[in-house]
């Protein structure tokens, strides 16, 4: 990993899900890349969840970042979790994953650095289930695998550095 990474591993898995993913700020949004291994292909759930904690099979990371306390829905929707990135659609294993989000910051009030993400077993319903979970988490299962966004203090002392940040999961 290069300079401006810190790797953070999730040790507390649900089944066997391996990767890394960087966070990158850029002009068009958050970008999130990465591989992922021992994923089963399909549509999974992918949250930024409230805590930096992955114990107790990723439980302890706690349920959607919402500190504007919404109702869950989908990225593309005005009213969402900052949290909420949608699924991932895994087509092989494996997987490389990429997306952008317009709402998720790495820092500031509603900053995410320090918070976890989540992979979940299920598609997230984006809210449009009739579960009563649809509105609060996607009804999107157990989670497969997590682990905390974290930076280094290299990007934090040079202003003009990207704002990168990564996990293993
Ligand atoms: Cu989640
Ligand atoms: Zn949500």
């Amino acid at each position: 990993m290069g300079a401006n990474y810190i790797n953070f591993k999730a040790t507390e898995l649900v089944g066997s899900i391996r990767g890394t993913l960087t966070l990158e700020e850029r002009n068009n949004g958050l970008v999130i890349e990465g591989q992922l291994s021992g994923i089963p292909v399909g549509k999974h759930g992918i949250h930024v969840h409230e805590y930096g904690s992955t114990g107790n099979e990723c439980l302890d990371a706690g349920g959607h970042y919402n500190p504007t306390n919404v109702s869950h829905g989908a990225p593309t929707d005005a009213e969402r979790h900052i949290g909420d990135w949608g699924n991932i659609d895994v087509d092989q294993d494996p997987y490389m994953l990429s997306f952008s989000d317009h709402v998720a910051k790495l820092t500031g009030p509603y900053g995410i650095v320090g918070r976890s993400i989540v992979i979940h077993r299920d598609e997230d319903d984006l809210g449009r289930g009739n579960s009563p979970d649809s509105k609060i988490n996607g009804n999107s299962g157990p989670r497969l695998a997590c682990g905390v966004i974290a930076v280094d203090g290299d990007w934090m002392s040079e202003d003009a550095a990207p704002r990168k940040s990564s996990l293993d999961v």
